[in-house]
Parts: structure tokens; sequence; C-alpha cells
């Protein structure tokens, strides 16, 4: 088989090279194929008269990068269109690309495991924890703008963060954090560059958790943490006092801030709810950047640790006191404003980030800083931003968002008699986070809002009890907010960003041939003497160990048939030489549960044990070629003592 013959061709040549038209047409439309347009640098204005639909074939204005709460993966959403186009698995165990079960990426989830979560796992029979849940999403950026290298988010149910490489949209990090529990609020740095990736501790426990101590509530801490994200290692902590919820970075590369609901330190809703004020932190950057670099720290777990606790009196944090149990924290691109969701109390506090240095070392009343406390209406949790200095906050009690004006609330908490409310919308129903395109960047832009609705109720047709969420398209060109789509999703996105195509231009449609996801693969391969990048079939014994080596280019694996003993523990590496955009391919063994996608130009492995004698088919599972269904082998397994 000469893979040279299909270099450069389009998939549409290759289906008409390969096969009869006759063929083709009784198996597949070329419609159900994806036929058509390829990836356009930059976008068209798709969206027609500002209805959100976008014709078929046309693409959409932007990319929506969507968490996905306990499902563990990111969703790609096109806005406004809200067509949702690919799913990336990170936290979760994916059953069509083989993630959580691939040697690659066990690789990346075990790269910072501890030996703790190592022992934890093993005791169940597992790798790697194979759930997440997922709630931020963010753009690295630079210089206050999204930068298109990195997308980072947050994993509460095992205390990790993540990274998806943009060129290629597969997560190519995942950093177990030490020290902290439950990773809840997760942003990157904006200025000067996404050095950082700051990290909530959202739960409490004891910061040796040995089983020494337990009910002792004084031992418990929790901790705020700064990764480095380019080396994908914890840079430093802090202690905080009370916990940690939501946060955000400033546009100077100053400041952190998060917020708090539990700074009664509470084990239950009653003591969490106690006091009539909680508090937003603010982390000094730059002094506990000098303490790190004068080793004025402890070392916890091999990670740096400064104390910023209220009683520590550090130069590291200061407390602003919030309403009790505020929710979000969002900074405004006007690069001044912080604005902090009240929840419990109607209101949103408005903190004006250039008063912060008198706080820390002007003695300043760290109240001095608030500048606007908006009365806006029931259960307000998160704040998005526009280009015209409005601010759009949602209601959860009162399932409505309000926009409003940010300099109006200002100049009303200062006496004047200005209403800075210009709008309310009802959304279906109880809103959390919500979004505009570009919105928590310099760029912010003034079309789509994206409201991510927790509740669906008798919007849609009823699936069961388990109803959809609602992540309402809303149109904020105009005076007035109008809503202009439903989309319904699966459990439980909390959180969206929407990023202009032209911020990401160099989106792969194809593999690079010695990527680095699967570098250790190829030097297995190297090791075992086969030449991965040529069409190759090689099995190669080491004990009861056995290497599979195949090749794949359309309709065909190098090898059609291998055979192994019984008990032997089998790998098999494809690689799939095809180099035409959009001809992935898949390995699939029957009756083992192993699946898993190679792209066009990718290599991937995966290992299992062969337990039982017998004649096993492996097929593609990725529809790839009007004879994809004959694209299949057979792996014998040969009884033990045969
Ligand atoms: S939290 Cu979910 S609605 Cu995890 Cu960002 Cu506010
Ligand atoms: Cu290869 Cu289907
Ligand atoms: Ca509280």
């Amino acid at each position: 088989m000469e893979m040279n013959d299909k270099k450069g061709l389009s998939r549409r040549e290759l289906f008409s090279a390969t096969a009869g038209t006759a063929v083709l047409a009784s198996t597949v439309g070329t419609a159900a194929l994806g036929l058509g347009a390829t990836t356009l640098a930059t976008s068209a204005r798709a969206a027609t008269g500002g209805e959100g639909s976008v014709a078929p074939g046309k693409l959409d204005d932007y990319y929506g990068f969507w968490s996905s709460g306990q499902t563990g993966e990111m969703r790609i959403l096109g806005i406004p269109s809200m067509r949702e186009l690919m799913r990336v698995p990170v936290f979760n165990r994916c059953s069509a690309t083989g993630w959580g079960q691939t040697n690659e990426s066990i690789q990346i989830h075990q790269r910072t495991m501890s030996e703790k979560t190592k022992k934890q796992l093993a005791a169940n029979g597992k790798q790697i924890h194979d759930n997440g849940d997922l709630h931020h999403v963010h753009m690295s950026f630079t210089e206050g703008k999204y930068d298109g290298r990195f997308l980072f988010m947050n994993d509460k149910a095992n205390t990790r963060v993540a990274r998806v490489r943009c060129d290629v949209m597969k997560t190519d990090a995942i950093l177990e954090i030490p020290n902290a529990k439950g990773i809840h609020g997760l942003r990157p740095q904006k200025w000067p560059r996404s050095n950082y990736v700051f990290c909530n501790g959202e739960d409490e426990a004891p910061l040796v958790n040995d089983g020494s101590t337990m009910t002792d509530v004084s031992t418990y801490v929790n901790i705020f943490t700064a990764v480095d994200a380019d080396k994908w290692d914890v840079a430093w902590q802090v202690k905080v006092s009370g916990n940690l919820d939501n946060c955000d970075a400033d546009y100077e590369g100053k400041w952190a801030f998060s917020t708090s609901y539990n700074s009664e330190m509470g084990m239950n809703l009653e003591e969490m709810t106690k006091s009539e004020m909680d508090h937003v932190v603010v982390f000094n950057l730059a002094e506990i950047e000098k303490a790190i670099a004068a080793g004025r720290f402890e070392e916890i777990n091999g990670v740096k640790v400064v104390d910023g606790r209220k009683e520590a009196k550090s130069l590291f944090t200061r407390y602003i006191p919030i309403a009790n149990n505020p929710h979000g924290c969002n900074m405004a691109p006007d690069k001044k404003h912080l604005c902090i969701g009240g929840k419990l109390s109607p209101t949103v506090t408005v903190l004006d980030v250039t008063k912060f240095d008198a706080l820390f070392y002007d003695n300043a009343e760290p109240r001095s800083a608030v500048v606007a406390e908006p009365e806006l209406g029931l259960g307000p949790l998160h704040t998005a931003f526009d280009g015209r200095g409005n601010a759009y906050t949602s209601l959860f009690l009162d399932s409505q968002v309000v926009k409003w004006n940010i300099d109006e609330a200002i100049r009303a908490y200062a006496g004047e008699k200005v209403d800075p409310i210009k709008d309310k919308i009802d959304v279906q129903y109880q809103p959390g986070h919500l979004k505009i395109v570009m919105g928590e960047t310099l760029d912010a832009a003034n079309d789509w809002l994206v409201c991510l609705c927790k509740f669906s109720k008798d919007r849609f047709l009823n699936v069961g009890p388990l109803k959809p969420e609602n992540d309402q398209l809303i149109d904020i060109s105009g005076d007035k907010m109008r809503l202009v789509h439903d989309g319904p999703t699966f459990a439980e996105p909390h959180d969206a960003i929407a990023v202009a195509p032209s911020i990401l231009p160099n989106i792969r449609s194809i593999w690079e041939r010695k990527d680095p996801m699967w570098a250790e693969t190829r030097k297995r391969a190297e090791a075992d003497d086969v030449n991965i990048d040529e069409w190759t079939d090689a099995v190669v014994r080491d004990g009861n160990k056995v290497r599979v080596y195949m090749t794949s280019v359309a309709p065909a694996f190098s090898l059609e048939s291998f055979s192994v003993k019984e008990g032997d523990e089998v790998t098999v590496i494809v690689t799939n030489l095809d180099e035409i955009d959009d001809l992935t391919h898949g390995f699939t063994m029957g009756n083992h549960g192993v699946a898993m996608e190679i792209g066009p130009q990718q290599t991937s492995s995966v290992t299992f044990v062969a337990a039982n004698p017998g004649v096993y088919w492996y097929y593609c599972q990725w529809f790839c070629h009007a004879l994809h269904m004959e694209m299949r082998g057979r792996m014998f397994v040969e009884p033990k003592d045969a």
C-alpha cells in the first residue's frame, strides 16, 4: 500500500479516487460525511440579521469554550448558532477517543500524581481518576487579551487542573494540586501574560491530612495556589483564612482575588451563613514572589507555602469584608473595577483595584476600596462586561439578567440621583455564569451574551426526571437585551468563554508526526527498533509483554492478524499514516473494552491483557472510507500450554 499516492488529496478526492462513485453513493451521502468548507482563519460575519441563525455551510462568528461540570470534559460550541462542534475529554473517560485509556492519556494523568492518589487508585484496581467536575475554562492571556495558546480548567472533584493545547484541542497536561482540597475558582493571570494560573481550594482540611487530627477545625486551612503555566508545576501556595470560592486577576499583574463564603470556617450550613459579612481575599503577587525568592516560606509536600492568614499579619493578603456568602468574582475590562456577586445579598460590590495599594502600604480601611454597591435583584451570582462600560449580572433567584452601568453605579454610591439599572430580561431559569463574547478581555465585544441557566423545567420536551440545562443566547447590541436562542446542554456547564477565530489561526487539521503527545511511545518504538513513521508491522515479544506495531492507511491496517498467548499483556501501537484532512481512524479490540482514536499522522497506543484464548476481531470504529467496514483484522490468543 503506497500512502504517498494520497498526499495532498482532499478527502473528497480520496473518496472518488479509491472507491467507485456508485459504491460511495449507496453507502453515505456527502452531507453525512461532513464534506465541504475547510477551516477559515478568520470569520465572515455569519449571523444573519442578529437572529443568531447560521445557514448550513456557513461558519460561526465565534468559538465558545464550555465547561461541562460533572461530565468532566470541555465542549466547543459555535456562537451565535450554539451548534456543538466538539467535545474534548479532559478528566473523564471517553469511549470514542480512548482518552483515559490510551497510554498517552494515562501518562498525562500520572505525570503529577501523588503517592497517596496512586495508592487510592491501586486499592480500587484503577490507574487514573476518570471523573471530574470541571467548572471553569479560561484561555491564556498576553497583555490582557486572549493569545490562543492554551485553555486552562479545574477539577473540583479530584483537586486537579488541566491544560488544553489550542493547536490540536487536546488535553496536554493535568496537575494534581498538593495540600489544597477541591479546586474550584480558576483564572489565568492577565498581565503581562498568563505566567500563573490561579486556583482556589474550596474545602477546608488539616494541612497534614494524615488522620492525626480530624474534628479540630482550628487545624484546618484553605490553600490558594499559583500554578506555573509553562512548567506546569505549582509555583507557590498561600494559606488563607476562610475558604475560597471564585477568583480572578487584574490587568496589571499585581493582584489576584478570591471570594470566600465561609469566613466562619463553619462545617455545616448554619455555621457557614452565621456571620453578617464574609470577605474577598486580595493576594499581593509582588510580596509573595519576594518572600519565595528570599526563602521565607515553609515547604509542604514539595511546595513553597507562605502564610497569608489574618493572624499572620503579612503583606501577602488583605481581607475586604463583603456581605455574607458572596460568589462571583469578575474583573471588568476597564482595568479598574472588580465586581463581587452578593448571592445572599441583592447587591454587587464594586471594588476599585487602584485603591488596593493603600490597603497594603497605608493601612487604609479595607472597605475603602468599595466604590459602588448597587442593589440589582435577588441572588446575584456572576457578572459579565461589554465594551461600553456596562455590566450584566445573573440573578439566580429572580431568574433574570440585569444590565447596569458601572460608572452610574459609582455615581449613585457617591450620592448622585442616578439609576444604574438599564434593563432586565427573564431567563429560563436560575442562571449561574453568563459570558459576553471576548468579555473577560480588553477586546470585550457588544454583540452576544450567553447565559447559562441551571434549570429548564417546562422549556423543552420532557426527557425524564433529569432535565437539560439551558444556555440562552441574548443579543446585547441594542439598548434592550433580546433572547434569540435556547441551547439545551447536558450535565452541567458552569461557565463558558467566547473567542474570535482570529485569536486561533493555528488550529491544525493534521497532527505533526513528531508531536510530543506520543514522545514516550516513540522512544519505546525506537528501543524496539521499529520505525513508526513508515508503513510498518512488527510484533515484539518481551517476556509476557507483547508490543504490536501497525500502521493504517484507509481502508486497511498494515496487520491483518497477529498472535499472542493467553495471559499476555498486549500493547497495540497504531500510527495513522493518512495525511488527509478529517481522515481519522480508530482501533477497537472486540470484547476487550478497548477503543481509541488515531487522527491523521497521529500515533496512539493502548495496553490490555488477553485473558481468554480464541479469535478476536479488531476494527476501525471511525468511518473513514467506503470500505471502512472492511478495515479489520484478527487477534489470535493461543491457549497457554498449546
Ligand atoms: S461556580 Cu457554578 S454557577 Cu463553580 Cu463558577 Cu458560579
Ligand atoms: Cu479506518 Cu474506519
Ligand atoms: Ca458565610
